[in-house]
């Protein structure tokens, strides 16, 4: 069995599950439930992965692969079916997507960071320009959707429907999907896939 350093918290995580569903992978990984996040490090996550980050995806002959792109294409060599890493020119578009999406995430986690932090610590500029980057990227993906809509699946599909789902989870208050309908549309068809369904982020805390 492969070992995924793993918690239902992470976006990033979900992502490479919802991949391993995708592939029919899913039963040949065993999750190792990994609580990152506070100041201490994570001496045991640190000696697979010195980042100290989820996913990290640890083989059966001792190979440990991140980021989550990383173990994503990994798993993409695993089967012989449709690749979710097409190939050229489909896989520009692909990657360029998967770019996007973990840009959202990565933006929406320092601003959720940042939302945990006292309200006097706040700092107002940068929550409002996280903010305005991340109507921007919605902008620009409404002007994708029925791009997205009518290509088969791959992982710049599910880099961004990921993202669009962690915005719904955690800041639901932005609304994103309002003057987005078409791009509402299409993530409403993604959302709905046993893969997406089947791994749901969840904040244990
Ligand atoms: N680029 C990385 C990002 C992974 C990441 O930031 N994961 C978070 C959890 S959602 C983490 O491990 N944070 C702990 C830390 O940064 O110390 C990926 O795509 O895998």
């Amino acid at each position: 069995m492969m070992k995924l350093h793993w918690s239902p918290r992470s976006p990033y995580v979900r992502k490479v599950m919802i991949v391993a569903h995708e592939l029919g992978l899913a039963d040949r990984i065993e999750t190792l439930r990994t609580v990152v996040g506070g100041t201490t490090p994570h001496v045991e996550l640190m000696r697979d992965n010195p980042l100290g980050k989820i996913p990290t995806l640890v083989l059966e002959d001792g190979t440990i692969l991140y980021d989550s792109p990383v173990i994503c294409e990994y798993l993409d060599t695993l089967h012989d079916g449709p690749k979710l890493f097409p190939a050229w020119p489909a896989r520009l578009i692909a990657i360029r997507r998967l770019a996007l999406g973990a840009g959202m995430l990565d933006i929406a986690l320092a601003w959720l960071g940042e939302r945990f932090r006292p309200a006097e610590r706040q700092s107002a500029p940068h929550m409002a320009l996280w903010e305005a980057k991340l109507r921007a990227c919605v902008d620009a993906l409404e002007g994708e959707a029925d791009a997205l809509g009518s290509s088969a699946l791959s992982i710049g599909h599910i880099g961004i429907g990921i993202a669009l789902s962690y915005l719904d989870f955690r800041f639901g208050d932005v609304r994103w999907g309002d003057g987005h309908e078409r791009l509402a549309a299409w993530h409403a068809g993604f959302a709905a896939r046993p893969s997406v369904i089947a791994n749901p982020v969840v904040d244990d805390r």
